[in-house]
């Protein structure tokens, strides 16, 4: 059923558009984020398909030239947000931080060109070569040895920032003793309880500082930085990227390309068996110095159908886990195990539900036949934001709406549900 809120997502995505490019939400992240800004082309095109290429498009004017397409750009002086470019040693213009995010994009330029014309086609093929380059960095400097996973060098790749996934590999970081004072803006605007605590801000700074010190040289990170861990949700997102990225090979008729991309596709296959994990029930985080593995699922996991990973008998697994949790939350899916004791419902990637999490399970459900999962997980996702509002993310348990509000992403997955199911969700 509809209801006024709905209306609100187009205003919402307009009051945050800069020109050119969004802001997830005015205050608290007021430059242009990597997968946000794939996530509100989804609802750009719903109302101008044009403006949701340039949002796509203008993402690749921080793309570094070793490839990598970085996590912020820094499009305009803003003193109010930490850690700005100075903090990053930014050497680029326009500046940017210095790692990447879950590479949603490739998979949004195959969606806007299934489902439009000749311009879309056109603006794809253009934008193919850089997305190219950047697959290919996350195969060659997060994954030197050739694995089949790749690496995160900072909770903050993840997307998933805070999640009880990075807790332990964390804690054996060593707060860097001259970090100097700082003060944190995300705090100003947004509730502490909800927030990272300050110890875990110190060693986010930590890793930061030894990249700016060796000047962002990925290999190295990858292989002394310190924190270097297997992600599913950059590996799943990636994965299915990749499988977007060959049909557009296939499309253009690039044939040294779709080799390449054929590559990965096999090696990820592979690879990703070493994040199973039998005692969770699914695939969680790896840390790659160790080899230990999350003691819990997370959202993340959720995203196995949507990069069509593992066997049929860990398919099964994953459902039933699934359902289990189905029933325990008001409101799926959770960003951790709310069976598990790290589980918090109101702080920041460890518990509350994400939109855009939710956007591509359920769209992983639907492709392997789960067609009643998918169908809770867009209803969830609508019916939170009709209870609360467009906000950052929300509790799994009630529905509050936590973080920051009028958010650009979940604005956006909003109108792309309600464009896509006519308001029923599926
Ligand atoms: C750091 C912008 C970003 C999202 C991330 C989310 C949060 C930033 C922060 O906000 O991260 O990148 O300061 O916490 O975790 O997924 O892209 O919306």
């Amino acid at each position: 059923m509809a209801s006024e809120r709905d209306s609100q997502a187009v205003e919402i995505l307009r009051g945050n558009d800069r020109g050119g490019y969004t802001v997830p939400t005015a205050r608290l992240y007021p430059f242009q984020w990597n997968w946000d800004s794939a996530f509100a082309a989804l609802g750009f095109a719903t109302f101008d398909r044009d403006r949701a290429w340039r949002e796509i498009e203008g993402l690749f004017d921080g793309q570094w030239e070793d490839g990598m397409v970085p996590h912020i750009i820094f499009r305009k002086v803003d003193p109010e947000y930490f850690p700005g470019p100075g903090v990053w040693g930014s050497t680029t213009e326009p500046p940017t931080s210095g790692h990447s995010q879950p590479p949603v994009v490739a998979s949004v330029a195959r969606w806007l060109v299934e489902t439009g014309g000749r311009d879309d086609e056109r603006r794809a093929h253009a934008m193919f070569p850089k997305l190219l380059a950047w697959h290919q960095w996350w195969h060659r400097d997060r994954d030197p040895d050739g694995t089949g996973l790749v690496g995160i060098i900072h909770p903050w790749e993840s997307g998933r920032d805070n999640c009880p996934d990075w807790d332990a590999a964390m804690q054996r970081i060593a707060i860097a003793d001259d970090l100097g004072a700082y003060r944190r803006r995300d705090t100003d605007v947004a509730d502490a309880a909800t927030r990272p605590t300050s110890e875990t801000y110190d060693r986010y700074l930590t890793i930061v500082k030894f990249g700016r010190e060796c000047e962002w040289d990925h290999e190295r990170i990858a292989r002394e930085g310190p924190f270097f861990m297997a992600d599913p949700c950059v590996q799943f997102v990636l994965m299915r990227a990749d499988h977007d990225l060959m049909a557009l090979a296939e499309r253009f008729g690039d044939d040294p390309a779709r080799r390449r991309i054929s590559d990965w596709i096999t090696l990820s296959d592979e690879g990703v068996q070493a994040l199973w994990s039998d005692a969770a029930g699914g695939f969680v985080a790896r840390d790659l110095r160790t080899g230990d593995l999350s003691p819990a699922i997370s959202n993340a996991s959720m995203l196995a159908f949507y990069a069509n990973a593992g066997t049929p008998g860990q398919r099964d697994e994953i459902v039933r886990q699934a359902r289990d949790i189905f029933d325990r939350c008001r409101y799926v899916f959770p960003s951790w195990d709310p069976r598990h004791d790290g589980f918090e419902q109101r702080r920041y990637w460890r518990g509350p539900v994400w939109s855009v999490m939710n956007w591509m399970i359920a769209a992983g459900f639907d492709a392997h036949g789960h067609a009643d999962l998918a169908k809770r997980v867009r209803r969830d996702t609508l019916a939170m934001v009709r209870q609360s509002g467009f906000f950052e993310y929300f509790d799994p348990l009630t529905g509050e709406g936590l973080g920051g509000s009028d958010f650009t992403w979940t604005a956006a997955v909003h109108l792309a549900l309600l464009s896509e199911y006519a308001g029923d969700a599926g």
